[in-house]
């Protein structure tokens, strides 16, 4: 079934620990980056080891490759299970991140295309079919491909192959859910379910419709 990653983009320690707590039962994986990492320190990825979940670093890492190398070791010293890097900065940086989150027992996830507006202006078919054939060639674990045009996620899947697509732009974004989910491993949803009165409720709802759309019987 298409699984759930909770895009933790809060800013504080308690907002953080509460929201993962209430949304642990119904979510496969927890992503957090600069919005959280940078006003409670790396700290907190210990403190979200409770939940028992696999803890993606969205630093969309891009940088010349012994920086890069630099990063993800601090990443993965930290407590994080994957790390999500960005692929336009070519075969020695990409080589770099993913031996490194190798090296960890880590994975390796690469933008293939991001998912706003403005991101058509440099990822066009050309470059992120070439990010997805190069991911490949890497050995990366996967890419990220943008929910809100699941006909390109389509396109990367044939080029990916086995190899997993966690796609964001669910919700706030305006993705279709449904369109997307037979293409993708896990969906990623942030404001969605964090901004919800009720974030466990919220999760739960998404749990369901990916079920449904997985022709699998709810709960
Ligand atoms: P919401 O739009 O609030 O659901 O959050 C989406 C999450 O996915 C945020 O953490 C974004 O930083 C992230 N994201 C995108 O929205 N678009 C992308 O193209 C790539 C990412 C990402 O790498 O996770």
């Amino acid at each position: 079934m298409t699984g759930l990653i909770l895009a933790l983009d809060v800013v504080t320690r308690k907002k953080a620990l509460s929201i993962s707590t209430s949304c642990a039962p119904y979510i496969d994986g927890i992503k957090l980056g600069y919005p959280l990492v940078l006003n409670t320190g790396m700290s907190i990825a210990r403190e979200l080891a409770d939940t028992g979940l696999p803890l993606i670093a969205d630093f969309k890492v891009a940088d010349i490759p012994s920086t890069d190398k630099l990063i993800l070791e601090s990443v993965f010293s930290s407590g994080f299970s994957a790390i999500i890097c960005h692929g336009f900065t070519g075969e020695d940086s990409l080589e770099a991140c993913v031996s490194t989150a190798h090296a960890y027992g880590g994975d390796c996830y690469v933008v293939a295309e991001m998912s706003h507006p403005g991101a058509t202006r440099f990822f066009q078919k050309d470059t992120t079919e070439s990010i997805a054939h190069m991911s490949v060639q890497y050995d990366a674990d996967g890419i990220i491909a943008p929910a809100t045009r699941p006909p390109h996620v389509a396109a990367l899947r044939e080029i990916i192959g086995s190899k997993k697509i966690l796609s964001p732009g669910i919700g706030a974004q305006g993705g279709d859910i449904v369109s997307v989910a037979p293409f993708v491993d896990s969906i990623i949803v942030g404001r969605d379910i964090y901004e919800n009165a009720e974030p466990g409720v919220r999760s739960a709802y998404y749990r369901n419709i990916l079920k449904s759309a997985c022709n699998e019987p709810k709960n």
